[in-house]
């Protein structure tokens, strides 16, 4: 074996070789590597920081309207425990109305707006069985938002068809699959007719009712997702047009993501994690590139999960953000006007909303609470007062409204 050895006679200029090579190595590789180290480590830390608590909040003072600033609280009576809540324009005026489930009741109740963003009381309609989820949507083309309910204990979803003058046609009934719990709606086979996408929550699928004509729904299919499969959001996600859908698989901790095959139709779907137990989910794009990014809440694990498409509608990247609270209802909405979306979650077991602005990158800041009435089930959005400015409603288990007009 051979022996590793140095020329003698070379071992001053070595030493100063070797000198020089440290200082060289020194200044220009180590220290720009432990710079760069250090900055992503900085950027890993600022970009996944977890929300704490309201008193942590920094403001950055580069996003407008912050913090956001609300109305006190206006609260209307809603039937017996208020489950989930939809808006549209239901009487023909051009005040957003509001559509109230109560959970325990059979009964929705609905909340005719106004200009200045008071609601009258709720009207009160009984419905044939209990109702789990309502969709208000204009499902015949007449400028009339008519309304979707899923009557979870029978398997059907009815329709209720606005006639005017706040009336109504008895339900139209279609069979879905077993308990039915979350519905979407999209123009899947784009013949100009609104398609309804049905969560069956005991069925680990989703039921897809075709609009041929006038209602009909003459064709339906079960396509299968993730078991406890809780809710969906249609959205186009690969940009060719065709609406595509995502629905939360809550016992397998993860969305499904399912591509329209440009014929109303669906492949195989994609899985992607998410937090622990997803529930709640809605669909926006947060980063401003066009594509539709999903956020769900994880009852399981607290937190928000912010999924970001690739514009292929894939989805590898995840971000977290950690709320302290079960949330099963967020609202995707632009609060303080700056073009990004902003998210506001509700807090299922305790009196608060939680509302996330966007950095404009699809980056959330630490959160900012809005104290509500106890428990809420459900939250949405939409501009009640007519002042550009997107106001918040949330329902309350203690059979409560509430309406928080934005100050922004
Ligand atoms: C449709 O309904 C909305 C809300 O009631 C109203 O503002 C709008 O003028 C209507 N559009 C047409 C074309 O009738
Ligand atoms: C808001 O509008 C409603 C209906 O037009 C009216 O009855 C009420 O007095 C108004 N409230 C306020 C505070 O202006
Ligand atoms: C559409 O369906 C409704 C309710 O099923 C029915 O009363 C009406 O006659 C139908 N209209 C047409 C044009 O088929
Ligand atoms: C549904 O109705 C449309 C229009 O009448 C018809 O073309 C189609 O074949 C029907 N589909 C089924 C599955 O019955
Ligand atoms: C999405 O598709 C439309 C229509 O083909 C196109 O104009 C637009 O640029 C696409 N958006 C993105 C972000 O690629
Ligand atoms: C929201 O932003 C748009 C575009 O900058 C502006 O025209 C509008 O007045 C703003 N609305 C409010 C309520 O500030
Ligand atoms: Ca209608
Ligand atoms: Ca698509
Ligand atoms: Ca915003």
């Amino acid at each position: 074996m051979q022996k590793p050895s140095i020329p003698k006679d070379h071992s001053q200029k070595e030493h100063i070789i070797s000198t020089k090579c440290r200082f060289l190595l020194w200044s220009c590789v180590f220290t720009p590597i432990l710079i760069i180290i250090g900055t992503i480590t900085v950027i890993i830390v600022i970009r996944y920081q977890p929300s704490f608590s309201s008193s942590n909040i920094k403001y950055d003072i580069d996003i407008p309207c912050n913090p956001l600033k609300f109305s006190d609280k206006t609260r209307y009576s809603t039937g017996n425990v208020p489950w989930q809540m939809s808006t549209g324009y239901i009487d023909a005026d051009s005040f957003l109305d509001i559509v109230v489930v109560n959970r325990y009741d059979t009964t929705i109740s609905i909340y005719y707006g106004s200009e200045n963003g008071t609601f009258q009381n709720q009207k009160l309609y009984s419905t044939t069985f209990g109702v789990a989820y309502v969709a208000v949507r204009d499902m015949n083309n007449d400028n009339k938002s008519d309304i979707i309910l899923t009557y979870t204990s029978s398997n059907q979803i009815a329709i209720l068809i606005n006639t005017g003058n706040q009336n109504f046609n008895s339900p139209i009934t279609y069979p879905v699959g077993n308990y039915p719990y979350w519905i979407d709606t999209g123009d899947f086979n784009k013949n100009n007719l609104l398609d309804v996408v049905v969560v069956n929550n005991f069925g680990a699928s989703v039921t897809i009712l075709y609009d041929y004509y006038n209602l009909s729904f003459n064709y339906s299919i079960l396509y299968p997702v993730g078991n406890d499969a809780t809710a969906v959001s249609v959205a186009d996600f690969n940009n060719d047009s065709y609406p595509d859908f995502v629905v939360t698989d809550l016992s397998d901790n993860t969305v499904s993501v399912a591509i329209n095959s440009k014929n109303g139709m669906f492949k195989n779907s994609k899985t992607y994690f998410t937090g622990i137990e997803p529930w709640g989910i809605a669909t926006a794009d947060l980063n401003n590139d066009n594509f539709m990014d999903i956020v769900n809440t994880n009852d399981g694990s607290y937190t928000l999960s912010v999924l970001f498409n690739d514009g292929y509608g894939n989805f590898n990247r995840r971000d977290t953000y950690y709320i302290g609270a079960t949330s099963r209802s967020i609202s995707l909405v632009d609060l303080n006007n700056d073009t990004f979306i902003d998210i506001i979650a509700a807090d299922f077991y305790n009196q608060y909303i939680y509302i996330f602005l966007n950095k404009q990158n699809g980056i959330f800041q630490t959160y900012q609470t809005v104290t509500t009435d106890y428990y809420v089930s459900a939250v949405t959005a939409g501009d009640f007062n007519r002042d550009g400015k997107i106001d918040i409603a949330l329902i309350s288990f203690y059979n409560l409204l509430n309406i928080f007009l934005n100050q922004c």
